[in-house]
Order: structure tokens, then sequence, then C-alpha cells
């Protein structure tokens, strides 16, 4: 283990690498990993110079997914969030609705605000920027912030890069969506690598294996784009995870899958029944507003697909 030469153990921007000490886990869950990026953590060094890590803070929220693998275990993507960017993309990869509705599922679960982010503005046929018109629309409509950007061509990142400034942002999608690119434009000088599409699977390689936390500047111009204007603002941080193929939903309740798509959530408050589960009941205004369509049946699709979930028990420990 080496410290920056001037720099005290633990002092601001040294890096310590750090073993685990001792057992963390979350309760009730089996995690393939103790800590996780954005863990604000104690440790200790030995007499040989090790240090480990003693204590967690307590997370103020974390985003966890179903391990591929280990079908039973699950792996804690990042903690202690302020937002979570989705980058999706209607072509080269194609995002779907499920992946974006249950990810949103998750974050509303968690309680970390998300803004969809469509990227690859630049390469649609007039019928895919339709397509991505119409899904802002209605991400909108529901109450999400959507921002329609080409990183390739730096279109539309300005806004989005004022977004956040003083949080900590975790971004997400899919591989291949352009994570990497857009963290090299809001970090310059990190050169994360990036992966060239492959033309069999029109995904992209995994070429990030694991989060990291970088720390974005912030230029004036940012900052009094802001009001809030106190010198002591946190610092800008964003996580850049692996690709996320399947976005697993764990630690929901049946009774309480309707309470993560805001939409269906407020049209539940006019069911004839509170128990009701929005699949077969007389009375159920949420199936009355699908029906109408006021509510997309892309969303009560992806509300069924969670529910079947938790059906099988998919994600429940045995035992
Ligand atoms: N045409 C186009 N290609 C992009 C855009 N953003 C990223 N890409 C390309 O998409 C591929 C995957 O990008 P990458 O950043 O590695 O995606 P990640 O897997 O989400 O990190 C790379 O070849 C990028 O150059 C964009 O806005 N337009
Ligand atoms: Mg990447
Ligand atoms: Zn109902």
């Amino acid at each position: 283990m080496v410290l920056p030469e001037g720099k005290n153990l633990g002092e601001e921007s040294s890096l310590v690498p750090c073993k685990v000490k001792g057992n963390f886990r979350l309760k009730g869950i089996r995690t393939t990993n103790p800590v996780a990026v954005g863990d604000r953590v104690s440790f200790e060094m030995n007499k040989e110079g090790f240090a480990f890590i003693v204590a967690i803070e307590e997370r103020r929220n974390y985003i966890i997914r179903k391990s591929i693998n280990l079908s039973k275990q699950a792996h804690i993507l990042a903690t202690n969030l302020d937002l979570v960017l989705l980058l999706v993309t209607i072509n080269h990869p194609q995002t779907s609705t499920t992946f974006i509705d249950r990810f949103l599922a998750t974050a509303e679960a968690y309680g970390v605000p998300a803004i969809i982010v469509i990227n690859k503005q630049d390469i649609y046929s007039d019928e895919e920027r339709q397509t991505a018109e119409d899904l802002a629309y209605l991400y909108k409509s529901i109450g999400y912030k959507v921002y329609q950007v080409s990183v390739k061509q730096n279109l539309g990142i300005d806004k989005l890069r004022e977004e956040l400034v003083g949080k900590t942002t975790l971004l997400s999608g899919n591989s291949g969506v352009g994570k990497s690119s857009l963290l090299n434009i809001l970090v310059p000088g990190i050169e994360a690598k990036t992966a060239e599409i492959s033309d069999v699977h029109d995904q992209g390689m995994h070429t990030t294996t694991f989060s990291e936390m970088y720390e974005m500047p912030v230029t004036d111009q940012l900052e009094l784009s802001d009001t809030d204007t106190t010198p002591d603002r946190k610092p800008t941080y964003i996580i850049d995870t692996p690709g996320i193929k399947g976005f697993g939903t764990i630690e929901f309740e049946k009774e309480t899958v309707s309470h993560y798509f805001r939409e269906i959530f407020r049209e539940s408050d006019n069911c004839r029944f509170g128990n009701c589960t929005h699949t077969h009941e007389p009375g159920c205004a949420v199936l009355k507003a699908v029906e109408e369509r006021r509510i997309a049946l892309s969303r009560y699709d992806s509300y069924l697909s969670i529910m079947q979930d938790e059906s099988e028990g998919k994600y429940r420990e045995k035992g």
C-alpha cells in the first residue's frame, strides 16, 4: 500500500487500499459485496501497514441488483446516491421499456430520483426519432425528467451537466448506450474505455468491469447557474457501473409493486377494493385507465412482469 507523498492517511484526496474486516451484511439479503461504491467507511491500520475497513456508515440509500450467476444473491451497485441517470437508446442497442420501468421502479423503491437520458439522437431514422419523442412524452407525463442528447455530437449535454452539480449520481443503462462516452465528456481526462458495438449482437462489449466514482469538475458558470451559491457545496461525483443486462428487482412485496409505478399508484386511489392487485378485480380504476389509454400499456406490462416474478418467488431467499 502506498500513500501519495506529503499526504497523511485519510486526508482528503489520498487513496488508501483497504481490505474488509468483519461481516457486513444487509439484513435479510445475501450480497456478493459487503462494501460498495459510495459507502463512507472507517478504517484502521495494522502493524504491517495494511488498512482494514472496520465500519460502514449507515447508508442513506442503495441500488441493488440480482447477481446474474448466483441467482439467490444480490449485488450492491452503489450507495448514498442523490440521483440516477438512466441512459437509454432507441436503437444500437435497443433499450426495452421493461428494462426502463424495472429500473425506475427500483429507484422509486430505494428513494433515489431518476432522470432518463435518451442518447444517440444523431443516428436515428425518422421513425426512431419519433419513438424517442413518444418515449420522452410518456415518461414526462408520468413525472420524470427526460433529456434527449447526443454524446457523440455534444448535444444537450450542458443542460444535463447542470442537473448533476453538488450531487452523487449513478450512471446506468444497458451496455453500449454510451455511459463511458458521457463520463468522458463530463470528467475530461479520465479516458474511460468505450466499446465498439459488435455487429453481431448490436450490444456493447463489457469494457467497464467494476463500478468507479469520479469527481466532476464544476466551473464558475455552472455554479452561477445554480440558485444555491453556498461556498460549502458538496462535491459532484459520478459513478460509472458495468453494463447491466437484466436489472433484477428484489425485495418487492407483491402488495407494494404498484407503489413504484407513480401513475398506477395515483390511479389506484380509485379502485373499489383497498387490496386491489389491478389484475382482474371488478371496479379496478387502473384497468379502466389502461383500457382508456390513460396509463400506457407498456407501463402496465412492466408492472405485470414484476408481479409475475414476485409470484414465482424469483428473488426470494429459500429457507
Ligand atoms: N452515434 C453515436 N454513438 C455513440 C454515442 N454515444 C456513444 N456512442 C458509441 O456507442 C458505443 C458504446 O459506448 P460506451 O460509452 O462504451 O457505452 P457503455 O457501455 O454504456 O459505457 C461506442 O462506440 C461509442 O462511441 C452517440 O451519442 N452517438
Ligand atoms: Mg462503459
Ligand atoms: Zn385496481
